[in-house]
This record gives structure tokens, C-alpha cells and sequence, in this order.
């Protein structure tokens, strides 16, 4: 059904069929759109689909810097403007060697329907470079977000474009960045970048907040069925930020967390990521900057799977964390035959369309990245609203907001799915409900 629907995939196909990813992220939406043009003739009228798939504006600059030895490098550096129907375009920066237009487009497309569903005022964007900070130091890490921003600070503004962190950039990069911003723009804009050092703008909970609100997702998902997180076994890929925020909110809730990973392979830890000490050694994993999940193994004796993905594990919860199509078929025919209940993704389209399809044959409760992510880019949009006011809220506060509002963005799929006919399909109800806000947005300010 949807002929306007084919058309678009067929022109998506024949002009980007070198960008994969982005491919995979938008037809994902548009076959969860189906219904939605069937019903109201109003958006092919107005070119919706064509229109949101093409960025507003993309910057593409070269980043050149020297390292500790004084060897020059150049990387890539991109910065995708896709849509700014909502509010100035927001979302992070990645920084890892895989980075390319089609995997920046992909983020992009993705942030304009998660930061719709947040239900505040922001438009969807993305960028980053190519550039691998491992083993990188920190002089040189700091030399580099400086090139970076020495082209990017023009393109940007906190009613333009608000910039945030992603994978390989954090608290540390976000510092770098700023000191750059200030220099070249030759003004404080508070909010001109999220996720901050929380002695100068940056919002409380922030780190903890894509991690804690993927749980407080999965709570609601777990509600539906009369369930809850406690005394549930939970697998999670990844060690970073989002990784640390998911271990810690669930064990509070009372599951048992035994795994993380990193690009080396797994941990199995039997006795559950649980302490204090085990739970704060993973940011000294990440600040370390060596990217080895072993090293928690040899500190705590726990076991370490080198070269494998923790979802042969037998859980009820797998929470991936780390990053795009990391949940192949395969995986999740385990998971499922392991006897898995809920898989809420952390990770941005953490799983393959393969992998996708199988689950919407199950019963497994399954929310896509867009949905069950968004509590990262919704703090920001609190870092944003704090920065001009010229105030801060206090932890539980900023904790109480985000809670409120994964309930919401958990209500609105659900919701929306039932309303075009597939109840329990998170992924069709995220697109649907994340589009319309949007779609209708861009109805009323006309051909732009
Ligand atoms: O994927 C994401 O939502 C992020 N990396 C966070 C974006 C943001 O602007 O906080």
C-alpha cells in the first residue's frame, strides 16, 4: 500500500546507492509511513517525503592538525543541517574512524524524529569527523577540536545549530570545543553547545541521561505487560556513557546487569556489574582512551569472550549500547531462544532490518534508538532552556523532567501504533508519531 511510499523508496535507491546507512535509516521510516499517506493526502501535496529526506544543508571542510611529534594529519570534518521545522537543528558529534556522509546522514535523519518525539522546540542535525581518537592524547585530542571548530564555529549558534557529544566525543572534547567557539566567535553563547562541564552551563544528569532514560523506557515497556526490571538478568553492549548511565539506573531498579563490551571482545561478570567500584571503573575504561573491556575483566576476575558480542548470553533484558546494526539476526534468534523478554535499543539503529523483522514476529518488546534513546538529546534540550535562563535545576529536578518525559515519548509510540493499526510495534509508532509533529510543521511554514 502507498504508492507514494514505493516511489520515494525507488527514487531513495537510485540516488543514494552508495549510502547504506542512510538507506537503511529512511526506508525504515517511510515503510512505517504507509499508513499515514493512505490517510491524509495533505503531506504528498505539499513534497513531505521528498522534502525530509534531504538535508537543508550539508557542510563538508577538511581538518588538518599535527600530532605530538609533529607529523601533520587531515580528517574529514561534516556537519549535516537536516531539518530545522522544529527549532534550531540539535544533536551530537561522532568522532570515530568509520564516520562518512552516509552515517552522518543516517544520524541526522534519525535525530530530526527522536528529538520530535521529545516534544520540544528542535530541529534534526549531525556531524563529526573521521578523525580516531585512540591512543590519541589529550594534547593532541585538544589540537584537533580545535581545527575542527576553526571551520565549524561560522555554521553554528544557539538559535542555529547546537552541537552535542556522540561517540568519541565527551565532557573532554565538548571543553575543547567551546574554548575554540569563544575565541573565533568572541562571545560566550552559553548555548551554542550541550553537555558541558557543570561548573559553566552544562545541565545536571546529562551524562546519566540517555542511559537512564532508555531504562525508564523499558520500564514502561515492561509495565505493559504487568513488569517490572527487578530481580531481571540484563545483558548490555558497550562501556561508555550511555552504557554506564543503562548498568547503573537498572541495577537501582533492582536487575542484575552481566555484561559489557568493547570492540575486544566481552565480559561476563556472574556476580553482576553492581558495585559502586565496578560501576565507576568503566568512565576510568573510557578516560582511559585504550577502548578495552578486558581491562575490567583482569581488574574484577570476571570472564572475558575476546572477539564476541555479549548476546549469546541468556538474559531477560539485552540493552545494546554501543553502535549502529550491532544486533544481527542471528543475535536475536538467540536472545529469543535464550528466552529474552524486552530489547530496548541504546545505540542508534542498533539492529539490522533483518534482525528487526524476526522481532516484529515475536512478542519480545523491542523500541528503536529514536524512541528509547531520546533522554540524551531531551536533557540537552533542558541544558538549552537552563543556558537562557542563566540557571541551573538541581539533579532531581533535571532526574523528575526526564523521567516525564520518556513517559511521554513511551505513550506517544504506543499510541500511535495502535492508532494506524499495528499495536505494539514501537518502531512503526516512533516513526509515525516523530514524523507527524514535523510534517505538520512544515505544512504550516510552507514551501522551505
Ligand atoms: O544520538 C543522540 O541523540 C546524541 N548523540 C545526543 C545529541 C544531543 O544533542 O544531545
Amino acid at each position: 500500500m502507498s504508492k507514494y511510499v514505493d516511489r520515494m523508496i525507488e527514487q531513495l535507491n537510485k540516488t543514494y546507492p552508495w549510502e547504506k546507512e542512510f538507506l537503511q535509516a529512511s526506508i525504515e521510516v517511510l515503510e512505517s509511513l504507509r499508513p499515514v499517506m493512505e490517510k491524509d493526502s495533505r503531506y504528498e501535496e505539499a513534497a513531505i517525503l521528498e522534502r525530509i529526506v534531504v538535508p537543508e544543508r550539508t557542510i563538508m571542510f577538511r581538518v588538518p592538525w599535527m600530532d605530538d611529534n609533529g607529523k601533520y594529519h587531515v580528517n574529514h570534518g561534516f556537519r549535516v543541517q537536516f531539518n530545522s521545522a522544529l527549532g534550531p537543528y540539535k544533536g551530537g558529534l561522532r568522532f570515530h574512524p568509520s564516520v562518512n556522509l552516509s552515517i552522518l546522514k543516517f544520524l541526522g535523519f534519525e535525530q530530526i524524529f527522536k528529538n520530535s518525539l521529545t516534544g520540544l522546540p528542535m530541529g534534526g542535525g549531525k556531524g563529526g569527523s573521521d578523525f580516531d581518537p585512540r591512543g590519541k592524547s589529550s594534547a593532541e585530542v585538544m589540537r584537533f577540536c580545535q581545527s575542527f571548530m576553526s571551520e565549524l564555529w561560522r555554521h553554528i549558534g544557539q538559535d542555529l545549530d547546537v552541537p552535542a557529544g556522540d561517540i568519541g566525543v565527551g565532557g573532554r572534547e565538548i571543553g575543547f570545543l567551546m574554548g575554540q567557539y569563544k575565541k573565533l566567535a568572541n562571545i560566550h553563547q552559553g548555548g551554542v553547545l550541550t553537555g558541558k562541564g557543570q561548573g559553566w552551563g552544562g545541565s545536571k544528569m546529562r551524562p546519566e541521561a540517555t542511559g537512564f532514560g532508555v531504562v525508564y523506557f523499558a520500564q514502561e515497556m515492561l509495565a505493559t505487560k504487568g513488569d517490572s526490571f527487578e530481580g531481571k538478568k540484563v545483558a548490555i553492549s558497550g562501556f561508555g556513557n550511555v552504557a554506564w548511565g543503562a548498568v547503573r539506573k537498572a541495577t537501582e531498579l533492582g536487575a542484575k546487569v552481566v555484561t559489557i563490551s568493547g570492540p575486544d571482545g566481552f565480559v561476563y561478570d556472574a556476580n553482576g556489574i553492581s558495585t559502586p567500584e565496578k560501576i565507576a571503573y568503566m568512565l576510568e575504561m573510557r578516560a582511559s582512551g585504550r577502548d578495552k573491556a578486558q581491562d575490567y575483566a583482569d581488574k574484577f576476575g570476571a570472564e572475558f569472550h575476546a572477539g564476541k558480542r555479549p548476546w549469546c548470553t541468556p538474559v531477560d533484558v539485552a540493552i545494546p549500547c554501543a553502535t549502529q546494526n550491532e544486533l544481527g539476526l542471528e543475535d536475536v534468534k538467540e536472545l529469543k531462544k535464550n528466552g529474552v523478554i524486552a530489547i530496548p535499543e541504546a545505540s542508534n539503529m542498533s539492529t539490522t532490518p533483518e534482525a528487526m523483522e524476526f522481532l516484529f514476529e515475536t512478542d519480545i518488546l523491542f523500541s528503536p534508538g529514536k524512541a528509547s534513546n531520546a533522554g540524551g538529546v531531551a536533557t540537552s534540550g533542558l541544558e538549552m532552556s537552563q543556558n537562557s535562563l542563566r540557571f541551573g535545576w538541581e539533579s532531581d529536578e533535571v532526574d523528575q523532567k526526564l523521567h516525564t518525559i520518556m513517559k511521554n515519548i513511551h505513550k506517544s509510540c504506543k499510541e500511535a501504533a495502535e492508532q494506524f493499526g499495528t499495536p505494539g510495534n514501537y518502531v512503526n509508532g516512533a516513526n509515525i508519531a516523530g514524523f507527524l509533529r514535523v510534517a505538520n510543521a512544515m505544512i504550516d511554514q510552507g514551501v522551505c
